[in-house]
């Protein structure tokens, strides 16, 4: 990836340096209000991003932008280097006012924030909706009726913003409340339904279901789950609590003999449910969340299925979707016609293509990583250290990586029969889609992979005519997170993804799938034109420490919402097989 999991785009450091500039502002302190929002209209209009700045330059060259002195380039660089402030985080600390809220609310600028505290108390986004709705605001000189009005309509989409949770982030959560609840007397089953069960990239709340012959009991021990923030709703079958990061949880106990049509319910998508309705009807049947029900003379309703999924669908003509397919893009006419794909398993793949280590932004050593790979049961990794043009990370240059390959030799000496270490690199694309390594370096990788880092806000002509040029690179084996979104922080590159997933085609590169939880790059619709284009996928972790290779587990996931097969994964074969298909030169 990119930088590390923290790396800032100049949107954050923005976003950081203008709030600090409020708050200061707020306290009345003279001058260095405008110059921390002077410093960030700076860096928000930059056309490249600081952090490459700073990679070529370092502190002098942030010092260089216009506004930015000393002392604010020095927060530039801790922003940088660590994702954080510790000067922002002592002023956010010290002000009673939630600017983070606040501010997401369109047209409040720091001016009216802080006379809205000064005059009315208002702290937060709650107390802003509540003097508004009251009439408080239109009654502030200045404020008037009109901007009342806009705070409202402000204030409903703030409230949206940056509500889903990455699933990455959440599935740790999810199982271990699935455990929890399992291990509670009378429990016989406890199972996430909805998104989660889907898989979904971004999950909105967990929706758990379970079955027992004590519901009360059950409902006591979830409401009291340690890390609970607070309880939504304590009822007999049915509770809601908040827990941390600020996720819901909605917990419900069903009969038995409604469990398989619950789930199925549950696990939605509400599109899908809704087609499959309308096929029980089609049938003369009636379908909801207590079961499948055949509707007899006078009304009478007989259950037909209920408490197993799999037999509602069979009972509907249908084969059984994996619920990552149930999103009503073509599975239903999929499962009535017997054509569901088959899809990867979650414990198909053999290798990860790639992964960072300590000679550039990654934690730990090649052996390191070598071992945790193996600990997840795979057989190969390619170490993949981004080039010199990120020097920010230390990248590589021809010198230093041919360096590295003295110590992959060294490390595959030593783990021989149980791990394979591949030479590779994550190699930076620039902006004319010319590599960062020399092309007799390339040559001699065994896996090469090409990302872009910089440059994100070329128009869709350059930016696909840039990334196309890369592919075309013999030497080039796989385009790295071809999308570069990075959830809720960065908006995908400008790409005519049709372009690249036909030049992907007649190239033979391969696109990766980077399961890295806020990448999760490509989303679902890409990998299934790739699959129908019949070009090869890997899933890689984008691993930069030794914890990170769980994370395969959502790029498999999205691999099947992508209804990707195993034959559609490059590193879902054992090494020989993935490296000749690999490498364009074999000529497959
Ligand atoms: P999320 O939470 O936004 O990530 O997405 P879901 O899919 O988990 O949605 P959620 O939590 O609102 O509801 C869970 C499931 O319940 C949903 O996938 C399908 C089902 N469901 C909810 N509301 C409706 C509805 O109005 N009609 C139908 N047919 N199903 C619904
Ligand atoms: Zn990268
Ligand atoms: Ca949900
Ligand atoms: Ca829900």
């Amino acid at each position: 990836m990119a930088l590390r999991p923290t790396a800032s785009t100049n949107r954050d450091i923005a976003e950081m340096l203008r709030q600090i500039g409020e708050y200061l502002a707020m306290q009345k302190v003279a001058f260095k209000p405008r110059a921390y929002e002077k410093a960030a209209e700076a860096v928000a209009g930059l056309e490249e991003e600081a952090s490459d700045l700073y990679a070529k330059g370092g502190v002098k060259a942030l010092r260089e932008i216009p506004g930015v002195g000393a002392s604010i380039a020095e927060h530039i660089e801790e922003i940088l280097k660590t994702g954080r402030l510790a000067y922002y985080e002592s002023l956010k600390k010290e002000t009673p006012v939630r600017l983070d809220e606040l501010s997401r609310v369109e047209g409040l600028g720091p001016k009216s924030v802080e006379r809205l505290y000064r005059e009315l108390g208002i702290r937060n986004l709650k107390e802003l909706e509540a003097a508004a709705k009251a009439g408080k605001i239109a009654a502030l000189a200045g404020f008037g009726k009109k901007s009342e009005e806009k705070i409202l309509k402000g204030i409903g989409f703030a409230k949206g913003a940056g509500q889903r949770f990455m699933l990455g982030h959440i599935m740790p959560k999810v199982r271990e409340i699935e455990a929890m609840l399992a291990a509670v007397p009378g429990v016989e089953r406890a199972i996430a339904a909805g998104s989660a069960r889907r898989r979904k990239e971004t999950v909105g709340d967990i929706d758990i279901l379970a079955i027992s012959s004590d519901p009360g009991t059950v409902m006591e021990a979830f409401v009291a789950m340690p890390g609970t923030l607070s309880v939504i709703a304590h009822g007999a079958t049915k509770s809601s609590i908040k827990i941390r990061p600020g996720i819901n949880v909605d917990l419900r106990v069903v009969p038995k003999e409604s469990y398989g049509a619950a789930l199925n319910y549950f696990t939605g998508s509400k599109d899908h449910n809704v087609a499959i309705r309308q096929i029980a009807v089609k049938k003369g049947l009636k379908l909801n969340e207590y079961g499948l029900f055949k509707v007899g003379p006078g009304g009478k309703e007989v259950r037909i299925a209920g408490d197993d999924e799999r037999e509602i669908y069979a009972r509907l003509g249908m084969d059984w979707p994996a619920p990552e397919l149930r999103e009503n893009a073509g599975e239903v006419q999929a499962a009535l016609a017997h054509r569901l794909p088959k899809l990867i398993e979650y414990g198909d793949l053999k290798g990860d293509l790639q992964v960072q280590t300590d000679w550039t932004d990654g934690t730990a050593s090649i052996e390191a990583m070598a071992k945790a790979a193996m600990a997840q049961g795979l057989a190969y990794i390619a170490v993949t250290d981004h080039t010199k043009r990120l020097a920010m990370t230390h990248g590589l240059d021809e010198v230093r990586i041919r360096k590295q390959w003295k110590e992959i030799d060294a490390v595959n000496a030593r783990l021989a029969g149980k791990m394979t270490v591949l030479k590779g690199t994550e190699c930076d694309i620039l902006k004319d889609g010319s590599l960062d390594l020399p092309d007799e370096v390339l040559a001699k990788l065994d896996v090469v992979g090409v990302s872009v880092h910089s440059f994100f806000g070329l128009s869709r002509k350059d930016q696909t005519a840039r990334v196309i040029r890369a592919m075309e690179n013999p030497y080039v084996d796989i385009l790295f997170h071809p999308t570069c979104r990075i959830i809720d922080r960065r908006p995908p590159i400008d790409l005519d993804m049709d372009a690249v997933i036909a030049a992907a085609k007649r190239t033979g590169t391969v696109l990766e799938i980077d399961a890295y939880p806020d990448r999760t790059d490509l989303r679902d619709e890409y990998i299934r034109k790739c699959v129908e284009a019949g070009v090869q996928l890997s899933i890689d972790s984008d691993a930069h420490a030794i914890a990170h290779f769980p994370y395969l587990e959502y790029g498999i996931a999205q691999a099947r919402r992508g209804w990707a097969s195993r034959d559609d994964v490059v590193n879902a074969r054992p090494l020989a097989k993935m490296r000749a298909r690999l490498k364009k030169s074999a000529g497959w």
